[in-house]
């Protein structure tokens, strides 16, 4: 008998949640039989190979604390769950290709890792266990940053590397954040930074921040010719305000407890349509719009032609797209 199963996650940082699991004989196993069978694997300190889906006699996942290895993997598999439900209901996309098949993701990589990554040739993501004050990368925005990736891969196809490599990088960190929202969970809450329950720096800063980046030391707020030189993850800044911008307005606000404080380059105010219609703005341009060689100029022609067909020209959304790009230094 093999049959659909409601698991019961314990995890790190999302409190007890539901997991799609399988039943197999007397064996329980973390397959999302009702999400394209995503499963979720222990790679145990290893660093190659697809690891070993978890399964036990049980439908319990994981006790909360990192020292369980059930944790990371309940807190993964809630993560892929998410994602995937965001994308199907929100944005009408089934998994990461649309063609309704789920990846796979892999923790405990390696020893002491301090990162999380996606790739393309195994079709799966990867979450190190941290070290130090680095807690596991298992947050929800982590793992809708890094499945993301996968969803970038199969539409855009956005090069890694230049300005595109930064649209690519602000690509996985909106959706993080827009997941992280859709989610809903008390514990970890929505938010416009990326990394905030990893405790990369240990002193309980994230590692990125949207509605200003330079925050972060390293990322740029605003556009300017030679953004492209840099490292993807700093160049991604300009886009990661511009969401920020489009869905809240420019200056100080508080959204679930958090205080945002997001100027514009041009001194202009911005005013917000809302987290969901700029999500959908950039999807729609993401999936019909950009290529792999898509710079910051073309992003901005890109979400502009989507906004006139999403809301017409002489909308309020079409206008805060465009003030929202020149909060940024494009296209002024
Ligand atoms: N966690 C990083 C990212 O997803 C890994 C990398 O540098 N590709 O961007
Ligand atoms: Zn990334």
């Amino acid at each position: 008998y093999q049959g659909v199963e409601t698991g019961t996650g314990n995890t790190q940082y999302s409190g007890s949640v539901t997991l799609g699991s399988a039943q197999s004989g007397s064996t329980y196993n973390l397959t999302d039989t009702t999400r394209g069978n995503h499963k979720t694997n222990n790679l145990n300190r290893g660093t190659s190979g697809t690891g070993t889906l978890f399964s036990g006699a049980d439908d319990v996942w994981g006790n909360g604390a990192a020292s369980n290895l059930e944790t990371a993997g309940a807190d993964a598999h809630y993560g892929a769950a998410l994602t995937w439900d965001y994308y199907k209901n929100v944005q009408g996309r089934s998994g990461i290709r649309g063609d309704g098949v789920g990846a796979y993701s892999r923790v405990h990589y390696g020893n002491n890792y301090v990162n999380a990554f996606w790739q393309d040739s195994c079709f799966c993501m990867t979450y190190g266990d941290g070290s130090g004050n680095a807690k596991p990368l298992t947050s929800i925005d982590v793992a809708a940053h890094e499945m993301t990736h996968g969803v970038t891969s199969n539409t855009a196809g956005l090069n890694y590397s230049g300005e595109s490599g930064g649209l690519n990088e602000a690509t996985s960190d909106i959706f993080a954040a827009a997941v992280e929202f859709y989610a809903g969970n008390s514990q970890d809450v929505g938010d416009y930074l990326v990394g905030e329950k990893i405790d990369i720096n240990g002193n309980g800063t994230p590692l990125r921040y949207m509605d200003k980046p330079s925050k972060d030391g390293s990322s740029k707020d605003s556009w300017y010719s030679g953004i492209g030189s840099i490292d993807v993850h700093y160049s991604s800044g300009p886009a990661n305000h511009f969401f920020y911008l489009l869905s809240e307005g420019s200056g100080t606000k508080t959204v679930n407890g958090v205080s945002y404080d997001s100027p514009t380059s041009d001194g202009l105010p911005v005013t917000g349509i809302g987290r969901e219609k700029a999500a959908l703005i950039w999807f729609k341009a993401l999936t019909t719009k950009f290529t792999s060689t898509t710079n910051y100029a073309a992003a901005r022609t890109g979400t502009l032609a989507v906004a006139g067909e999403l809301y017409g020209t002489t909308s309020a959304e079409y206008t805060a797209v465009q003030n929202a790009w020149a909060g940024i230094n494009v296209g002024i």
